[in-house]
């Protein structure tokens, strides 16, 4: 295969592991843990793996031998920069435990698993797929593992190939799988540990024990150089609004640190809107305000975020969007059969949220009735949030001016930043923070673990200061409705309103409203100095200092 230039380069790079890691590890038990919420029912749902101690892995002055381990890996969900180095992690991690270990890669996410599709790992394969992009090595998919029947046949598949420890590399609803998986096996003795990644761009799966999810730094260091490109061209131009939605699901972090790193004009944030109980047409005027402002000035141009999930946030929405989901997980056979869907939805919704659907434009209604992800999302990157708020913006402004209250010209055009970013060959910071997940997690399968998940920590620090070891995943759980039903689920971690990356914002983003404050961030930087190469998220920075 034909390799670019920075392809040869970035496979010399030897990512740098926490100095604990470099030598031999032991498991230092904490304090026994608690779900975050609803104790009683996770506890009832997991006998066997709730209450788990925290582990942190300390220099083992005394190690013992190592045996040979099978292992299996399973990458699940949306592409997010650095998955590569995770594999090549655990792959270095269970040979250095001894060389005859075996990694064996289930192909294209948990279907690969159920249906025993599979490639062993050798090290002629890792090495071609160090410090890549992309989850091409085996393929990623959303097929939801929830079933005992999958469990049972995937079972069979590790059973065959003698593998202990099966790695799920995902986010919030992969590694609850994982939770899931690893209790079940438990309950049956199979002998099998299930270790879990945090994966997502979204950086929605962190809590005080996991402080980012992997692909976080790169996709949205990826989006600040387009924004920032965009907000010089628009400098230049000074002729158009720049609507750019964010992917990110429901959480708005890529959005935040996207606005921390490129000082647009303005940068909605679906928790704020929620937390204000803000109308569609609040953010509307709110936006129609900011350009009638600008447009004072003289300036008929600007940039305006939008993070992905910002409908679902919307009070209104919120429950449209609720009772949607109940209506369409229990009728979803009359509803494919049925010809005018639109007519469906408004009469079988509450007559509330029948009004607020029937007041959408056509194809934003159209798109909050498409098929569910595997694991009951609203698709929502497939919702045109930008152009819906744009027309509104659009309509706002030509009321103003009948008012004589806008005196300029509004031309928006419109991006959607997602996709290219989630592929992106690992920053320097993903590229060590993967492998270490990965190392890391060779070393919880060495330490006769299950359900737990890899935690890396103290990432603002230099990597070799990185602390490594184990939480358990039962730790992050809650219950929530899905499908129409409660079940127990990782708890999505949305932005703090009273957090110090939120707060930034707030303190600058009026002036960055009506003055043009614009960074222009530049591509990623693989080599040079370390303030320009090494520098984790803004986000990551301001939750670790403060303001
Ligand atoms: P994960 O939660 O699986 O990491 O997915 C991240 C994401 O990129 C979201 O930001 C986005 O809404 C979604 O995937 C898009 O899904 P798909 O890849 O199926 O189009």
């Amino acid at each position: 295969m034909k390799k670019s230039a920075l392809q040869k380069a970035r496979a010399a790079y030897q990512p740098k592991l926490p100095i604990v890691l470099t030598s031999a590890v032991k498991a230092v038990e904490g304090n026994p843990t608690q779900s975050v919420a609803d104790q009683e029912d996770i506890q009832k749902l997991f006998p066997n793996t709730y209450g788990l101690p925290e582990l942190k892995f300390e220099k083992n002055p005394t190690p013992t031998a190592g045996k040979p381990v099978n292992v299996g890996v399973i990458l699940s969900g949306g592409q997010a920069p650095g998955g590569h180095n995770v594999i090549s992690g655990i792959f270095d991690g269970i040979k250095k435990i001894h060389r005859d270990s075996k990694l064996y890669g289930f192909l294209m996410g948990p279907g690969g698993f159920v249906d025993h599709q599979y490639v062993e790992l050798t090290s002629a394969i890792i090495d071609e797929y160090r410090n890549t992009g992309g989850f091409d090595i085996i393929g990623s998919g959303r097929t939801k593992l929830e079933k005992q029947e999958q469990f049972d046949k995937g079972l069979e598949i590790l059973k065959e190939l003698n593998i202990k420890a099966l790695v799920i590399i995902g986010g919030d609803d992969s590694n609850t799988n994982a939770a899931i998986l690893a209790e079940y096996y438990k309950s049956i003795n199979a002998g099998v540990q299930v270790i879990g990644c945090p994966k997502t761009i979204d950086g929605d799966l962190k809590n005080g024990l996991i402080e980012t999810s992997f692909g976080f730094d790169t996709a949205t260091k990826v989006y600040s150089e387009v924004i920032g490109n965009i907000q010089r061209d628009c400098n230049s131009a000074k002729k158009y609004w720049h609507f750019i939605k964010l992917m990110g699901r429901s959480a708005s972090h890529i959005a935040l640190e996207c606005a921390l790193q490129t000082q647009p004009n303005v940068c909605i944030v679906s928790e704020e809107v929620e937390a204000k109980n803000m109308t569609l047409q609040d953010v509307v005027d709110n936006i129609a305000c900011i350009v009638a402002k600008r447009a004072e000035k003289g300036d008929n141009y600007g940039t305006v975020l939008i993070p992905e999930g910002l409908v679902e946030f919307i009070p209104a929405m919120k429950a449209l969007i609720a009772e949607l989901n109940d209506l369409l997980a229990h009728n979803a056979a009359e509803f494919a059969a049925t010809e005018n869907q639109r007519q469906y939805i408004i009469d079988h919704l509450s007559a509330e949220n029948a009004a607020v659907y029937a007041s959408l434009p056509e194809g934003v209604a159209r798109q909050l009735s498409l098929d569910r992800d595997p694991h009951g999302n609203v698709q929502v990157s497939l919702i045109e949030t930008e152009k819906l708020l744009s027309e509104m913006v659009g309509r706002r402004l030509a009321e103003m001016k009948a008012e004589g209250k806008f005196v300029g010209k509004f031309a928006a055009l419109h991006h959607f930043f997602g996709y290219e970013g989630r592929c992106a060959d690992p920053s320097n910071f993903d590229a060590d923070y993967c492998y270490a997940l990965g190392f890391n997690a060779a070393c919880l399968i060495n330490a006769g673990v299950t359900g737990y998940m890899s935690s890396v920590r103290n990432l603002t620090k230099p990597s070799v200061q990185w602390v490594a070891g184990g939480i358990p995943i039962t730790m992050m759980m809650n219950m929530e409705r899905r499908h129409g039903e409660m079940k127990p689920v990782i708890q999505k971690a949305l932005v703090r309103l009273d957090d110090a990356p939120f707060l930034k914002f707030a303190s600058k983003r009026d002036e960055w409203a009506v003055n043009t404050c614009y960074v222009y961030p530049g591509p990623i930087q693989y080599f040079g100095p370390a303030e320009v190469c090494d520098q984790p998220s803004m986000t990551l920075k301001y939750e670790h200092q403060g303001l």
